[in-house]
């Protein structure tokens, strides 16, 4: 059985635009998942520990026949091909993917929670999100994107359009 899920990806080390593209690449390689849409890109101020550079943000949706499980483990399989250590919590990273949504499931496990914990007063996963969400109400909230977004005070948003990633194969010269 297939479902579609919705990813958050974020970057603020190295070459963030190339991060977000081999992201996105090498998830769309595995068995199982294949990239239907992406957003634009948003350049956004880091929340959190805000002593860190601006980071690169945006979503993707894919389909799946992999469980949520499944999925989680494949995105934690690029971030670490790309180089992501896990050190400062809340601190710079080369890549971050979070599971947002998948379908209309709602999940409670120690090391996965689906809708993703702090979706819904994050405008940096808001802004990508509603540029490739198909649906009204988000899952497990009963109120849609736009209404989230309209709660955010503009000083808490942050966020601004940086511009759009060709990720398929052959969207670049060099072909990388
Ligand atoms: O939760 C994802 C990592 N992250 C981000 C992010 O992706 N964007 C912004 N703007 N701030 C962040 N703080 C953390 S942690």
């Amino acid at each position: 059985m297939t479902a579609i899920a919705y990813l958050g990806l974020g970057s603020n080390q190295g070459n963030r635009e190339e991060n977000l593209r081999q992201a996105i690449r090498r998830l769309d390689a595995l068995t199982g998942i294949r990239v239907l849409r992406a957003s634009s890109v948003y350049e956004t101020e880091p929340f959190g520990y805000v002593e860190q550079a601006a980071f690169l943000n945006m979503a993707v949706s894919v389909e799946t026949d992999l469980s949520p499980e499944q999925l989680l483990e494949a995105a934690l399989s690029v971030e670490r091909e790309l180089g992501r250590i896990r050190t400062v919590r809340w601190g710079p990273r080369t890549i971050d993917i979070d599971l947002l949504l998948y379908g209309t499931s709602c999940v409670s496990l120690e090391h996965l929670v689906i809708p993703h914990p702090g979706l819904s007063q994050r405008a940096f996963v808001l802004v990508p999100l509603r540029d490739i969400w198909e649906g009204g109400v988000l899952p497990g909230h009963n109120q849609t994107i736009d209404h989230y977004l309209s709660l955010l005070a503009e000083d808490q948003k942050g966020v601004r359009e940086w511009g759009a990633i060709n990720w398929e194969i052959g969207s670049d010269p060099s072909g990388s």
